[in-house]
């Protein structure tokens, strides 16, 4: 079974913009902008209906990145996660009920602070690539396993 969720990243080089997650899945992680696709929506309507949403800018040109997915020790759930980077935005991020949003630098990303696997994939980010990977976690979102491998496209 599977779940498919967006994240999408705003890169200026050299800056990135992520949220602190404030609730709910990731609580209190830095990450990109992004959640699940709901029904009867596209993956891209996906991404940019959450970034409205959680950093209240209006993304139009997003360009597909890579695919990750997520799975947990003892759960056959697995999570696709689409990922996305956006050059260009409209209006001012601001924090919203879920993330509040901050710049970074690329080279001082707080990965203590992010996704054990954002260490792993984020290097390939930042220097353009496009990826599928694949990690498993165990309950304290150690990683167990990982595959990760660069690809032409979809
Ligand atoms: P909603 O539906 O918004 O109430 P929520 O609990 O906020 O659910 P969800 O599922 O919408 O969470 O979004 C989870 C977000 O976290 C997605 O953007 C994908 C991202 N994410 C999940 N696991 C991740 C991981 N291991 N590394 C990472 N991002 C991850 O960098």
């Amino acid at each position: 079974m599977s779940k498919i969720a967006t994240l999408c990243l705003i890169y200026q080089h050299p800056k990135i913009l992520l949220g602190m997650k404030k609730r709910g899945f990731g609580v209190d992680k830095w990450n990109g902008f992004g959640g699940k696709v709901e029904m009867g929506e596209t993956i891209s309507q996906a991404v940019k209906r959450e970034f409205l949403e959680e950093a209240g800018v209006k993304v139009e040109q997003i360009e597909w990145v890579g695919i990750l997915n997520f799975q947990q020790e003892n759960d056959p759930e697995v999570l696709e996660v689409h990922l996305f980077r956006a050059n260009d935005f409209e209006g001012e991020p601001r924090e919203s009920d879920e993330m509040r949003p901050q710049w970074f630098n690329c080279d001082e990303l707080p990965f203590a602070e992010m996704w054990p696997d954002d260490i792993h994939w984020m290097p390939l980010f930042l220097e353009g690539k496009k990826f599928k990977g694949k990690f498993l976690f165990d309950a304290k979102n150690n990683i167990l396993e990982k595959e990760l491998e660069i690809v032409e496209d979809l």
